[in-house]
């Protein structure tokens, strides 16, 4: 360049690639490259200005200088790509400082699914009865006030229906407060053969919720039609499952009770697996857990379900497996188990 040393346009041309260089030396970033790189070679920078100069130059200068000009823009835009390069190598050396991986840490555990408590009991219920003959029948959820109720000997404003408080969807629609309406489904499917099922399902109840006592909840329906079924039978199939759910020795006992679609009725006990029928607070101290209700096919509920019960016999009962699950794992409260709380989850699977 020293041979155009004179000339104002190239003095002009020398200082700005020395003040261009000075000033990139002291960017560390790569905005502010960034805002360098448009302040000298943009369309509006500085060198651009410079460069329209040589327009007004005379025509034999203009090669020279044009070639000044060509040779300071090229080191300007090699020492801007040398520069983001240095930065970001710079960026990366850091980063790599920082976060630097520990191979020793243990890895994060992979979380894998598992049955939920409630379904596993169902489904140990379910062996058990199958063991014995039983089916699975499947009813619906959302039911008729007919089916919920009437047929089950609880016209409207019959007071046993203050036993389920209900949600109801409209006045004739209901969710189900128990499963013994799959009780009359199943019988009108089926007769007049004999019928030996189970109805697992969810029921809704609109009740407040409390440690025993949730809105939402599993049963398991048993029904068993046929000729000759009698509270023998019903004993000795309660017996077994309670047997083989809780253990051996356990001993069952029937109490009087009342439900408006089964004559006789009872309540089954369990002897209290805590602390084996001596007493305790789990037992309230009685030495016995309720674990069902149960009783004798109504006769009327018979005939509702298309059987004549001059011939046809039969029994039926229902559970909670959720309390069922909580008898046997010493659950005190069955807010757990829809609270999807996996510190309880993880425990019972
Ligand atoms: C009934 O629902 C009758 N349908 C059972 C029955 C069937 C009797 C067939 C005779 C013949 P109960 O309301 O007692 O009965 O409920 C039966 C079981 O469901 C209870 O023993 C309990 O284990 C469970 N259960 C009832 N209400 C709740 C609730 N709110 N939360 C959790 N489990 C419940």
């Amino acid at each position: 360049m020293a041979e155009h040393d004179g000339n104002p346009l190239v003095t002009q041309l020398q200082t700005l690639h020395t003040e261009a260089l000075a000033s990139l030396a002291h960017i560390t970033d790569l905005t502010a490259v960034d805002t360098w790189r448009i302040d000298y070679l943009g369309r509006r920078g500085a060198l651009t200005q410079v460069m329209r100069g040589i327009g007004t130059l005379a025509a034999e200068q203009r090669p020279a200088v044009g070639q000044v000009s060509n040779e300071v823009k090229a080191a300007l835009e090699a020492a801007f790509e040398t520069r983001v390069a240095d930065i970001k190598q710079a960026q990366l050396t850091r980063t790599l400082a920082q976060e630097r991986i520990d191979v020793t840490l243990p890895g994060v555990p992979a979380s894998l699914g598992r049955v939920h408590p409630s379904t596993q009991t169902l489904r140990e219920i379910a062996a058990i009865f199958s063991d014995m003959g039983f089916q699975i029948f499947d009813s619906r959820e959302v039911e008729s006030d007919l089916y919920n109720f009437e047929l089950l000997n609880m016209p409207p404003y019959h007071p046993a229906r203050d036993m389920w408080d209900t949600f109801y969807i409209n006045e004739r629609v209901v969710l189900r407060t128990h499963t013994s309406p799959g009780q009359i489904h199943a019988m009108r499917l089926y007769h007049p053969e004999p019928i030996r099922v189970i109805l697992p399902g969810m029921c809704y109840r609109y009740e407040a919720i409390t440690a025993r006592h949730e809105m939402m909840f599993h049963q398991v329906e048993g029904l068993a039609v046929g000729t000759n079924i009698t509270m023998a039978d019903l004993k000795g199939v309660l017996v077994t499952f309670a047997r083989r759910m809780f253990g051996d020795n356990r001993r069952v006992r029937f109490r009087c009770s009342h439900f408006p679609f089964t004559e006789p009725s009872v309540e089954v006990d369990m002897d209290c697996i805590v602390c084996n029928g001596q007493g305790c607070t789990i037992c309230k101290h009685s030495g016995w857990l309720e674990i069902l209700g149960a009783g004798m096919v109504h006769p009327q509920v018979l005939r509702n379900g298309g059987y004549d019960p001059e011939v046809f016999s039969g029994f039926a009962f229902g559970m909670g497996p959720e309390r069922i699950t909580m008898l046997k794992y010493g659950i005190d409260d069955i807010r757990y188990f829809f609270s999807n709380d996996l510190r309880f989850l993880e425990q019972l699977s």
